[in-house]
């Protein structure tokens, strides 16, 4: 298989956490990509018409896009055990789009600031993505903290791959200050082998 990269994307970093949770990293082979809203640049456009990372080109079957589809085959195809059964499905799943709404809102804010015109950027705009992730924060301190000492999910890693991306791309936001708990708990998680394999920096 092959899957369209980027190592500083969050939701690229969900699929390949997957991969070294499963010890299956060789079964892909990683093809570099780069682009933005404003310019697609070696963005699989081809492959997937939304022009975004990560895109899975399988052996057999049409390329897969978008991460929680991606992590969704792979956990199957390979049986790494990372969505539970019901009831608890519906735990992890709403847990993952927590994180994955988390890394849109920091993604948005990085394209905001480096990629749109310094004339058109909003101020407003960008402290409204913040609060989203703000509050989105403070709710994980504040209900989400026995499902991450569970067993590792992908709830879990989508949650690693955000604050991963919250601490390369908006680190003077320190948002560990009002969470310690969440931050202790991102201090144990990123010290797995998956997440220093795959540490964007
Ligand atoms: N919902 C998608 C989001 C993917 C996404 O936004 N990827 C970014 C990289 S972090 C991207 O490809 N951006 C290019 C663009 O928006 O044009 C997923 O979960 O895969």
């Amino acid at each position: 298989m092959r899957l369209y990269h980027a190592p500083a994307s969050p939701f690229v970093r969900k699929v390949t956490v997957l991969l070294h949770e499963a010890g299956a990293m060789d079964r892909v082979t990683l093809i570099p990509a780069a682009g933005t809203p404003l310019d697609p640049g070696t963005m699989p456009v081809d492959r997937n018409p939304l022009g975004k990372i990560p895109a899975l080109e399988r052996e057999d079957g049409p390329t897969l896009y978008d991460s929680r589809v991606i992590c969704r085959f792979l956990d199957d195809t390979l049986q790494a055990g990372l969505y539970p059964a019901a009831p608890h499905l519906w735990e992890t799943l709403v847990l993952e789009a927590t994180a994955d709404g988390i890394s849109d809102a920091a993604v948005l804010m990085r394209y905001e600031e480096h990629v749109r015109p310094k004339a058109s950027q909003s101020p407003e705009w960008l402290a409204g993505q913040w609060s989203k992730i703000d509050r989105t924060l403070t709710a994980v301190e504040g209900r989400w903290i026995s499902h991450l000492s569970g067993p590792v999910d992908m709830g879990q890693i989508a949650l690693g791959a955000a604050l991963g991306y919250l601490d390369l791309r908006h680190s003077q936001r320190d948002w560990r200050a009002t969470r310690p708990v969440l931050a202790r708990w991102w201090g144990d998680f990123s010290k797995r082998p998956s997440m220093l394999a795959t540490h964007p920096g």
